[in-house]
């Protein structure tokens, strides 16, 4: 398995520490986590320097709120649209396996679909046309978008993988992808086999962290039946731990030995899976 983890939950002055950190702990991959704190493009230099100190590849670039392109302002949309591609160019130039991408979350609303019985449907429509124009546009490179359902209390849009997996098939671009939270999915999936099956190939990204969103054995989450099908898929790409407390990114208890022991608990349960 290919453990990576956001920066955010990393201690470390800068990204070269984080990284080394990282290492020491028993990572392979960083996600880097981009934002009003962090303006990849003017830190790719770190970025490089980080990664040959500590010999981790970058596992994926993590957007924030202010990079969700389905928003109705179309000035606004089009800046957004725009730096995410040049997110996808960075995680090109980076090595890393893509971008997430939350399509939209409030406080952005779409009025004109909000009262209509097939809402989701007139979403699902407007998104696939604003991203199969972007895809259209997009320079050569590999970095895919990874599509993230987040859970309802987060979004109206997107809150199963499957709707995630309808939506990129119908967007239909080879560097559209799927990403399974399985944080969300233990909040609004069924089990965990048949969204991850129905993903399949299409699966690019997986953030885990326990029920409560603490790191993994904090919680009271059973980590193998979802293993277990990202292992029946032939899932080979990174598993990154996302963990937030009411306060904002946080692990609970002293990183230094309490992420060791997470990369040891998870490693365990791939095992068992
Ligand atoms: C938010 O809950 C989340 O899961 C992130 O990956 C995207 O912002
Ligand atoms: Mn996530």
């Amino acid at each position: 398995m290919q453990l990576a983890i956001q920066t955010l939950l990393l201690p470390g002055r800068d990204l070269i520490e984080k990284f080394d950190c990282a290492a020491q702990f028993g990572f392979g991959g960083v996600e880097i986590a981009v934002g009003p704190h962090l303006d990849l493009a003017s830190q790719t230099p770190m970025v490089h320097q980080a990664m040959a100190s500590s010999g981790l590849a970058v596992a994926g670039i993590c957007t924030h709120p202010i990079h969700d392109p389905i928003v109705p302002d179309v000035k606004e949309r089009h800046l957004r649209l725009a730096k995410l591609t040049e997110l996808v160019q960075l995680a090109d130039e980076l090595g890393a396996t893509g971008v997430v991408c939350v399509p939209v979350r409030p406080p952005h609303r779409f009025p004109e679909f909000a009262d209509k019985e097939n809402h989701e449907e007139l979403l699902t429509a407007y998104a696939v046309d604003v991203f199969q124009e972007w895809t259209a546009t997009l320079p050569a490179g590999r970095a895919a978008l990874f599509l993230e359902p987040l859970n309802r209390y987060e979004t109206y849009f997107l809150n199963r993988v499957e709707q995630a997996v309808l939506l990129a098939r119908a967007i239909h671009h080879p560097r559209i992808q799927v990403l399974a939270d399985f944080f969300h999915m233990n909040i609004e999936e069924g089990d965990w086999s048949a969204p991850i099956a129905k993903a399949g190939r299409l699966l690019g990204m997986v953030h885990v962290a326990d029920n409560n969103r603490l790191q993994q054995g904090r919680g009271c989450l059973n980590f193998q039946p979802g293993f277990a099908a990202l292992k029946q898929v032939g899932y080979r790409s990174f598993i990154s731990i996302e963990c937030w407390s009411p306060k904002g990114p946080l692990i609970d208890g002293d990183p230094a030995t309490a992420l060791p022991e997470t990369v040891q608990f998870l490693q365990q349960a791939w095992e068992n899976a």
